[in-house]
């Protein structure tokens, strides 16, 4: 599985891509987790927090989306800071170094152990590559409370910013998560995620800016 880098820069070369993401995330959530308030008529999940801030990591196996993850920086309006601030004590979380991931899945058919490292991890795994090559050093998180046990083991350090709360029928749970190289490692480690996966097809420009030792010395 390669996980593409989509951002606003090289969005156009992933149109029919992005459409088929939206589409599979409007049968996973909608339809399968049954998140009613993201319902729309045609067919695409959508809300207010895909916007051109929005990165988009697509996992791609022979052609066709195995798994998704969506980061938005926290310096935009975030699921934490718009929709559930109540899960924040100390309030809202505004940092350049830290975007909010979300919206996590793998496609059915790539769930639960497989040979080979799990599509799970490696699109976790790749979130955290892409935090290290940004230069980020925290990720926030909105999930439901029985994450927490599973970052913990996958060797991330995971600390709640408020008490779980129901929503929906569910316990959720606001997270911080340090972004560094053991967090890397250590999923990689423990999951059997041999490497850097992340394909930065179109990023070449923003890749050179946004890491100096990427610049090419003359
Ligand atoms: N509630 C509680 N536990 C859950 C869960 C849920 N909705 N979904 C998964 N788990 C836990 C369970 O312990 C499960 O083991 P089990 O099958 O013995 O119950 C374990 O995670 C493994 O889940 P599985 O789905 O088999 O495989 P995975 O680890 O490859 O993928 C997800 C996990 C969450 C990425 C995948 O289930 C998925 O895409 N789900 C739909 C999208 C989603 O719910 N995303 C997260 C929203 S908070
Ligand atoms: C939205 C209103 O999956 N409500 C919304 C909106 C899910 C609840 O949020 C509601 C979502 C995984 C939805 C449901 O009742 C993180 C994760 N988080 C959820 C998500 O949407 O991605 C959000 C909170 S719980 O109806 N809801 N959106 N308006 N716009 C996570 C990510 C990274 C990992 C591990 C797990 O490393």
């Amino acid at each position: 599985m390669q996980v593409h880098v989509i951002r606003r820069e090289n969005r156009a070369l992933y149109a029919g891509l992005l459409d088929t993401y939206f589409r599979i995330r409007h049968q996973i959530y909608v339809v399968e987790r049954g998140w009613k308030e993201l319902e729309r008529p045609d067919g695409r999940e959508i809300d207010q927090f895909d916007t051109d801030d929005a990165v988009y990591l697509i996992g791609v196996d022979r052609d066709e989306i195995v798994a998704g993850m969506r980061m938005v920086p926290t310096t935009s309006p975030t699921l934490l800071s718009d929709v559930f601030p109540q899960l924040s004590i100390a309030g809202r979380v505004r940092r350049s170094d830290a975007y909010e991931l979300s919206r996590i899945f793998v496609v059915p058919r790539k769930r639960g152990e497989h040979g080979g490292p799990r599509a799970e991890a490696v699109i976790q795994a790749a979130a955290m590559e892409y935090g290290l090559s940004i230069g980020l050093s925290a990720f926030t998180i909105v999930l439901e409370t029985w994450w927490l046990p599973r970052l913990l083991d996958q060797g991330w350090k995971a600390r709640p910013l408020g008490l779980a709360q129901d929503v929906n029928g569910f316990s959720t749970t606001a997270v911080m998560v340090d972004v560094d190289d053991d967090a890397w490692l250590g999923i990689c480690d423990r999951r059997s995620v041999p490497g850097p996966t992340l394909q930065w097809q179109g990023l070449d420009a923003v890749r050179r800016q946004s890491l100096p030792e990427f610049q090419v010395v003359t």
